[in-house]
């Protein structure tokens, strides 16, 4: 029989990959849209051809009850949230609805429908549970078994995400796996995070449409990976015979100056201070400094392994958007 999957989060950047991964398995793939007249809808039909879309929230369980009876999934990738750290400062009690409750709502979804227990699930779980704080393992990393300490509104509601999927799991005996994703980037990361936003500038500036770019803290290190590898990573979670949790990461940290320094030396430019200014509103009332992750895990049980290192990623990046930059007149 052929699989079918359902995924929340087909606008974004992950929603993107899995959804050609699993087309390329040949899957039937459902996608969750919110909104009335989404502006990401036309993009992502075009993009992905092949998916149906099923209109819905992850805040309204009947929406959520209806996409699984119209998809009727084998499998289920929870991929929405509001997933930008420092936007959920700004709005955490939708912050909490959406990227925590609405695990729950998803989850109780497919408990009420899937009255054959078949339906097997993954959550979205990210590094920002971990919070920096207690990196008290250096060279080691963050692994499946490290202390959790979230220091955003958007870390605390995916804690909770990640609790009540396994709760679920022990509770009702579902096949629901979270994947601990520490940060993948690529071209289709929206422009919002650091690193799309510096590889665009780059392509920008050196093409002479932007003289600057604004940015926050420079000095956090994160353990930056590629999304097409990640998406991988998940599937191969649903495919083992146990439910189970699993960070997936490089196993190296760099910080945003070594991205600048990259990407900049893409184009040709060996000092980007110039072109950088630091401004207050890109930093958050609470940082997380480091994030370093330990992928033995998912080496050893899933034969996961990221194919793109540091320095593949920010060219792939910065080619990228110069691609783009240069057809578009902006
Ligand atoms: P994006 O921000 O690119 O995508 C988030 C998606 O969630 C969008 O499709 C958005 O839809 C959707 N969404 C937001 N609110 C709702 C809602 N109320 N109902 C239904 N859909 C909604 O995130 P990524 O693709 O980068 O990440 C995917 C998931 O993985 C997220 O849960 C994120 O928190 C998590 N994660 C990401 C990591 C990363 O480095 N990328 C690392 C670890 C975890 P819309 O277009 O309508 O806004
Ligand atoms: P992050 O990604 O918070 O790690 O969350 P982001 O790219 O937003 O920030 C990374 C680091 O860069 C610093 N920073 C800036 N960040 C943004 N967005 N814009 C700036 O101008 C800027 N200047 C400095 C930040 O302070 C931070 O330290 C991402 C998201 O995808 C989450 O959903 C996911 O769970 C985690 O990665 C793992």
């Amino acid at each position: 029989m052929k699989k079918s999957a359902l995924i929340t989060g087909i606008t974004g950047q992950d929603g993107y990959h899995l959804a050609k991964l699993l087309h390329e398995k040949k899957y039937n793939v459902f996608g969750l849209i919110r909104g009335q007249q989404n502006p990401k809808k036309a993009e992502v039909e075009k993009n992905l051809p092949f998916v149906t879309l099923i209109e819905g929230d992850l805040t309204d369980i009947s929406s959520l009850i209806r996409a699984i009876e119209i998809a009727e999934p084998t499998e289920v990738y929870n991929l929405a949230a509001i997933s930008h750290v420092g936007y959920s400062f700004k709005d955490p009690i939708l912050t909490a609805d959406v990227t925590g409750k609405g695990v729950l709502n998803i989850l109780e979804a497919i408990r009420l429908s899937d009255k054959e227990n078949k339906i097997r699930f993954y959550q979205a779980s990210t590094s920002e549970m971990f919070g920096g704080l207690d990196y008290n393992r250096p060279g080691k990393g963050y692994d499946e078994d490290a202390l959790f300490h979230p220091r955003s509104p958007y870390g605390v509601a995916k804690l909770y995400g990640h609790w009540i999927t396994k709760n679920y799991r022990e509770s009702y005996g579902m096949h629901a796996s979270c994947g601990i994703l520490f940060n993948h980037e690529g071209p289709m990361r929206g422009l919002e995070f650091v690193t799309r936003k510096i590889s665009n500038a780059v392509a920008r500036i050196s093409l002479g449409k932007q003289k600057y770019i604004e940015l926050g803290n420079l000095e956090p290190k994160r353990d930056w990976g590629y999304a097409g590898d990640y998406a991988e990573g998940m599937w191969r979670m649903l495919q083992q015979d146990k439910p189970g949790d699993y960070v997936l990461a490089t196993g190296e940290t760099h910080s945003i100056g070594e991205f600048l320094d990259l990407a900049f030396k893409e184009v040709g430019i060996s000092d980007w201070k110039p072109y950088v200014k630091q401004n207050p509103k890109f930093m958050r009332p609470a940082e997380v400094d480091i994030l370093l992750g330990n992928p033995q895990k998912a080496e050893k049980v899933l034969g996961w392994k990221r194919e793109v290192d540091f320095p593949g990623l920010v060219k792939m990046m910065v080619k990228n958007d110069l691609a783009l930059e240069s057809k578009s007149k902006d």
